[in-house]
Parts: structure tokens; sequence; C-alpha cells
């Protein structure tokens, strides 16, 4: 099974995160909620949106849509969705396996607060058929995010 570039970097950071690999493939919420068998509200979505010319990240539960006005306010102006390749550029991966932290490039993150119900998250690996579970705790601290309310 080939690492992805954003297991190798966990492995070498020495953070002590287990990747998991579904060989069913988890692209999106639904099929990684599906393959691991957890709520949809636990996947975390890394979604890449751009403020002016600036790159984004907003970490947002499975089961939320994001409100742009409430992600606006917090990201200091009108935010538009990233396209497939910018998404790749800022953050180095793929849609489908864009981690939360870990990315080519420095990006402020903003983290749905709705994600701080639970204990346990899922996130993507890097690839589109592997995740890793944290504690939101965790995963706010590692991608020095902003908890807001995004939903
Ligand atoms: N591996 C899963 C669960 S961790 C995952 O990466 N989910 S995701 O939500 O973070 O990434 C898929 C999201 O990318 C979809 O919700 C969709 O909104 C977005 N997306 C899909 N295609 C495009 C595209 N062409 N341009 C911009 N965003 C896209």
């Amino acid at each position: 099974m080939a690492v992805s570039r954003f297991e190798s970097w966990l492995q070498q950071a020495g953070l002590e995160l287990e990747v998991r690999h579904f060989p069913q493939g988890t692209r999106t919420a639904q099929d990684a909620a599906a393959a691991i068998g957890c709520e949809v509200g636990q996947i975390v979505k890394s979604l890449v949106f751009q403020v002016a010319d600036r790159p984004i990240v907003a970490l947002v539960s499975g089961s939320n849509r994001v409100n742009l006005t409430k992600l606006a306010t917090a990201a200091g102006g009108k935010v538009e969705r990233a396209d497939a390749e910018l998404a790749r550029k800022a953050t180095g991966f793929a849609i489908g396996g864009v981690p939360p932290f870990g990315h080519a490039s420095q990006l402020p993150v903003f983290l749905d607060q709705d994600l701080l119900r639970y204990e346990l998250i899922w996130a993507a690996a890097g690839r589109p058929d592997a995740v890793f579970a944290i504690t939101p705790q965790r995963l706010q601290e590692l991608a020095q995010a902003t908890v807001v309310s995004l939903a």
C-alpha cells in the first residue's frame, strides 16, 4: 500500500496518529463515515476557500454546510470556493484527500465548532482512501485553527 506524503510527514513529525486505509474509499464524508462506521458529523471536511487572493482552509463537520457569511466574517473578507487546481496548489493534495494540516504552505485554518461535540473525529490523510482519528482539541492545536461557528 503506497504511503501518502502526509503519512510520511506524520511519521517524521512523530505525531503518533495512526492512518487507516480503506480500499472501498473515503473520498467524501459519506464514504468515509460508511467505511469507518461512524457518524457523518465526525468526519472532518477540509475545504479550501479564497479570500481575495489568499487561500484559507475550513475544517467542517461532515454533516454541516458552510455558511459563507459566517466564514467571511471570520476570515475578514468575501470568500469563494477554491477550484480543484487552487486547492491542490495551496495544500499540496488533491480534493478527496486534503488533510487538515501539514499543507504545502502555511494557511489560515478555521475549525467548525460543531466538531468539538465529538470525542474523536476523522480526517483525510492525503489520499482518497486514507483517514486518521484525532480529538478535536488536538486537531485545533496541530492546525493552529481558530474555532468558529460555520454551520
Ligand atoms: N476524504 C474525505 C473525507 S475526510 C474528504 O476529503 N472530504 S472533503 O469534504 O474534505 O473533500 C471533498 C469535498 O471537495 C466535497 O465536499 C466537495 O465539496 C469538494 N469538491 C469536490 N470537487 C470539487 C471541485 N472540483 N472544486 C472544488 N471543490 C470540490
